[in-house]
């Protein structure tokens, strides 16, 4: 065989094998990636700490491109109406649905000086968002007193109580009646985000509320729905490290890619040998 043939027969083989890890590596994330797990930001699927559903997650990309993430728990939400419910201070229009702290000044001074990009993940059974429902486009997601969006234009996934796709699926819009949806909010808007980082710079806190165009007509339970195994889990901000580490297929990948170098070199050289004794 000539050094050329050798040569071509080992990149078939190399290309071939670094195709189907490619193709093995894609279908692996596309059956990870579900709607609840994975974060509309650049950061994407979310920290194993976090649960598939249930409570309020926020996930903040900072000017420096590293991530805070937070869990609030589900057994902290607020469940009633708006004007008769639990915790009674968290009653009024626009009403509070929860409080996450924690933002210490060593989590703030991490996001580098400003937020590029968030995402807040909600729960929540017979939200009455969806399209047809009698509080579609009447709700407005508030956070420390920002205009984050409309609960109705949120693009939401139905579950069961531990996060496995449901029969209901996706919805066109909004959290719907009597199912248990969870969905993301984005925020891009500058001006939203500097306002926000603002505000978390000044209180350390964030509060999540919602404005009802039509206030106290609508019963929530920001609880309901969920396995009582995750109901608690709560994570206080913490920061991503920037530095993360590759995936375990990439590692095997580039190994498989680098030992093929090494049998093509180790392959010529012996041809070379080859060609000089004869
Ligand atoms: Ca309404
Ligand atoms: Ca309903
Ligand atoms: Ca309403
Ligand atoms: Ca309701």
């Amino acid at each position: 065989m000539t050094r050329f043939k050798i040569r071509k027969k080992l990149w078939k083989v190399a290309t071939v094998t670094v195709l189907s890890l490619a193709t093995f590596s894609a279908a692996e994330s596309a059956q990870a990636a579900s709607l609840t797990s994975t974060s509309p930001t650049a950061k994407g699927v979310l920290p194993t700490e976090i649960t598939p559903v249930g409570g309020i997650v926020l996930d903040l990309i900072g000017q420096n491109n590293s991530r805070v993430t937070s869990q609030l728990g589900s057994n902290k939400l607020f469940k009633g109406r708006f004007n008769n419910g639990k915790p009674a201070d968290y009653e009024g229009n626009p009403g509070t649905i929860g409080i996450q702290s924690g933002f210490t000044s060593t989590i703030i001074d991490a996001l580098g000086g400003g937020i590029k990009e968030l995402a807040v993940r909600f729960t929540l059974f017979d939200g009455d968002t969806g399209v047809g429902n009698f509080d579609h486009n009447d709700n407005t997601l508030l956070v420390n007193n920002i205009n984050f969006g409309n609960w109705g234009s949120v693009i939401t996934q139905n579950t069961d109580a531990l996060g496995n796709e449901a029969a209901a699926g996706v919805s066109g819009g909004g959290f719907r009646s009597n199912t248990l949806d969870t969905g993301w909010f984005h925020v891009t808007d500058k001006s939203n985000l500097d306002n926000f980082y603002t505000s978390l710079v000044n209180t350390q806190e964030v509060v999540y509320q919602l404005d009802d165009v039509d206030p106290n007509d609508n019963y929530y339970d920001f609880k309901q729905g969920i396995k009582s195994s995750i109901i608690k889990v709560t994570q206080a901000p913490v920061v991503e490290p920037s530095n993360s580490v590759p995936e375990p297929l990439t590692i095997f990948g580039t190994l498989t890619a680098g030992a093929f170098g090494v049998a093509l070199r180790r392959k010529q050289k012996q041809q070379q040998k080859a060609t000089t004794n004869t």
